[in-house]
């Protein structure tokens, strides 16, 4: 790559994070020939599928959609053994994706980056970590995910508890037994829906401390003649993928890739086109029961045109979701506990599950309301509530992440004139495409806020392919430092918040929306999403790219 200035840096390109996007950046940057190494905090690559390890952790989407598709070897070797893959799976496929792309040598472990400077004068970044040793690139990418900066309870008393207690993003890799353990959990968010009931299969007792229930989607298959245990229940309704289907789905791969291609969020299902004021109360039921049956996201992303817009149709789906829920549980305090009041159906992630409102059936489980008995802190052998002091001899943090701008916020960066990225952020994101942002030259983020998310896979795919040839660009043209303008920046957060306008779920507490009660600064929502349609997102990107990247000052 050209020199400037007097140093040379070390590398042509830094990536931080070996997860999806971190190792596909790496062999990006090997398709460049460009002198590349990937930074990494944990001791091997996955990024979120290696972190969360937890009872239950898996996929809610169909394997072989939430994966990549560049590498037609890889299609054709890989073989996915369920439906929703479980966490060991998906750790499994990345390290096979590291092996086949010839990744390892250019990845480097236990490295945790707590800055990342520019330095102007020699148009590279200059990044340090933990241990104080310092890497110098002329460009930067930024794989540190959207959730990976897990977060405590801000309760008295945390880390007072003297047995053990994990957060379910730190999961210990050693099996963790349950059995004859009184278990209490934090959290009943999608991470805790999957671990309940799990961990209350074996526990002596697990007590579940819930401050906002979420509407879960049911997709159990009715079996009451068996006990309640997770290998032979149909997560999700899961099953297993037998060799002669893997062939199916392999050769369905390129129809499967258009039609993902088309659809707003990436996955295979498709949004509605029909009303719901078109349908009589009727047709409206018999639709739901028929979405309801259906394995996976269907019931949140191919539901009636408006149900995530209009507030009365909304009320309609959410009434219809609190039915089956009450139907699920048998005792009728937790049953109305456990719907949710303060937001509708689809409007907060929705969690998908494998048996978790029969949990709440067995004698071994009770929930906590802590909207009416609020946990007062935390002590050396348990937890005090305004009502009673609770003994346990493990405790679980599902308690969720500073999430979008959170792992931003953990490192140092600073662009040029020594601005912060925290005080560029201060009242929410200010990006150039989800992918760079002003004061910040040769950056890029993947899957950075303001980007498409949906099927993540897929949007790293293309939020890395759209980085690869930008940098292919600058290398090409002799370009050695290129930055968001102002202008590009402005046009695409305006754009960003008006596409968010009138959304339910921007107008609802949530990790979407970049609250965090756990985090000063952290209680006010933000714009965190582009929330219009993947397709149109690219569309937008590959004109600015197809325009000689329009809106970037280019040097
Ligand atoms: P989430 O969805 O952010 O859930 C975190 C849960 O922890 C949620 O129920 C929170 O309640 C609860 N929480 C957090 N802090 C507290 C305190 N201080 N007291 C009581 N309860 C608390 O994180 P997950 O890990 O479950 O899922 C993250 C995403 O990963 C998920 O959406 C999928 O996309 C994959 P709250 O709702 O804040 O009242």
């Amino acid at each position: 790559m050209g020199s400037v200035g007097e140093s040379q840096p070390d590398y042509d390109v830094l990536v931080i994070g070996a997860g999806l996007s971190g190792c596909y950046a790496c062999h990006r940057m090997h398709q460049l020939n460009l002198k590349v190494k990937v930074l990494e905090a944990g001791t091997s690559v996955g990024g979120t599928w290696y972190w969360n390890r937890y009872p239950g952790a898996r996929f809610d989407s169909e394997s072989y959609t939430y994966a990549f598709y560049f590498s037609q070897e890889i299609l054709d070797e890989w073989k996915w053994t369920e439906h929703y893959a479980p966490q060991a799976e998906t750790e499994r496929y990345i390290r096979f994706l590291c092996d086949r792309l010839g990744l390892w040598d250019d990845i480097q472990f236990n490295t945790s980056i707590t800055k990342a400077h520019w330095i102007e004068q020699d148009r590279l970044w200059q990044l340090t970590d933990a241990s104080g040793r310092t890497y110098t690139s002329r460009f930067l990418i930024t794989g540190i995910g959207v959730l990976s900066n897990p977060t405590l309870p801000n309760v008295p008393g945390v880390t007072d508890f003297k047995g053990p207690a994990y957060h379910t993003s730190r999961w210990p890799k050693d099996p963790v037994s349950f059995e004859g353990k009184r278990v209490g959990i934090i959290g009943t968010g999608a991470t805790a829906i999957q671990a309940i009931p799990v961990i209350a299969e074996t526990a002596k007792s697990l007590t579940v401390f819930q401050r906002t229930p979420n509407w879960v989607i049911t997709r159990q298959q009715k079996r009451p003649d068996r006990p309640l245990n997770h290998l032979q229940a149909i997560p999700l309704r899961n099953s297993n993928i037998s060799p002669e289907e893997m062939e199916l789905i392999r050769t369905g791969y390129p129809q499967m890739l258009e039609k993902i291609n088309l659809t707003r969020m990436g996955f295979m299902h498709s949004a509605s086109t029909d009303s719901i004021w078109d349908s009589t109360p009727e047709m409206r039921e018999a639709f739901w029961e028929e979405l309801w049956a259906l394995p996976g996201f269907p019931f949140w992303l191919s539901n009636y045109k408006e149900i995530l817009i209009d507030e009365k149709a909304n009320d309609l789906v959410t009434e219809f979701v609190a039915k089956k829920i009450k139907e699920r549980v048998h005792d009728p305090w937790t049953a109305d506990k456990l719907v949710p009041k303060n937001h509708g159906f689809g409007t907060r992630r929705v969690p998908m599950e494998t048996f978790y409102y029969e949990a709440y059936n067995r004698p071994n489980v009770r929930l906590v309301d802590l909207l009416e008995t609020p946990i007062e802190r935390v002590t050396a052998d348990g937890i005090t509530t305004s009502q009673e002091e609770l003994k346990f001899d493990m405790l679980i943090y599902a308690t969720g992440f500073d999430a979008v701008t959170g792992a931003f916020d953990a490192i140092d960066f600073r662009g040029t004139d020594n601005h912060s990225l925290r005080d560029e952020w201060k009242d929410g994101p200010r990006t150039y495409l989800g992918l760079t942002v002003e004061h910040f030259p040769n950056m890029f983020m993947s899957m950075g806020p303001h980007q498409a998310y949906g099927n993540i896979p897929r949007s790293i795919e293309y939020a890395v392919g759209w980085i690869a040839e930008c940098i292919g660009y600058c290398q090409n043209q002799g370009i050695t430092r290129i930055e968001a303008t102002d202008q590009g920046v402005q046009e695409w957060t305006d754009h960003v918040h008006d596409l968010g306008k009138n959304l339910l779920s921007n107008k609802v507490d949530s990790w979407m929306t970049g609250v965090n009660k756990n985090v000063a600064g952290k209680q006010k929502r933000i714009v965190a999403r582009y929330m219009g349609a993947a397709p149109e997102f690219r569309e937008k990107c590959n004109g600015v790219a197809g325009g000689g990247y329009e809106l970037f000052s280019k040097r």
